[in-house]
């Protein structure tokens, strides 16, 4: 039996900025992403802090945070069969000098920090990252 897998994935604010959004969207819809829920807000330093609790030790934190909470962004609730590891490979390599040909971060990615997009790892840090952006009642049945 196939399951269906969901993930969250963020347009971070470089890759608005650079008006990617309607690219980045039409890649996951022809990857056979559904798309359960999508909205595009600006979160709090404090907020980026919360979403990011398990970096909070690591040298990049303050930064990583201060550009999470620097400009709009546009979140998404994404559904498919093994969704978690497909966005990965669609994302590509979080430097986007390692990114394969074809990726989002090959793409749109300026470097290790501004890297256009954001996908859930695993699927405790899904649960945790779809529940931080949308209630239930958001998402598509
Ligand atoms: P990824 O899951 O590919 O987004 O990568 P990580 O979970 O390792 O890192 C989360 C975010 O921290 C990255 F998207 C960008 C930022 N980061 C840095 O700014 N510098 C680093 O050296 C590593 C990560």
């Amino acid at each position: 039996m196939k399951t269906l897998q969901r993930t969250l994935t963020i347009v971070k604010p470089d890759a608005v900025r650079r008006n990617a959004v309607g690219d980045i969207i039409e890649q996951f819809e022809k990857k056979n992403f559904r798309i359960l829920a999508m909205k595009m807000l600006q979160i709090s330093k404090h907020q980026a802090e919360q979403f990011y609790a398990v970096h909070a030790s690591r040298p990049f934190f303050n930064t990583l945070t201060d550009f999470m909470s620097s400009g709009p962004i546009v979140v998404l609730a994404l559904e498919k069969e093994n969704a978690i590891a497909d966005l990965r490979t669609l994302m590509g390599a979080t430097n986007p000098a390692n990114a394969e040909e074809g990726t989002i971060r090959k793409k749109w990615a300026s470097n290790i920090e501004h890297n256009a997009i954001h996908g859930s790892d695993a699927e405790d840090t899904a649960r945790f990252e779809l529940s931080f952006f949308f209630a239930g009642y958001e998402l598509a049945k």
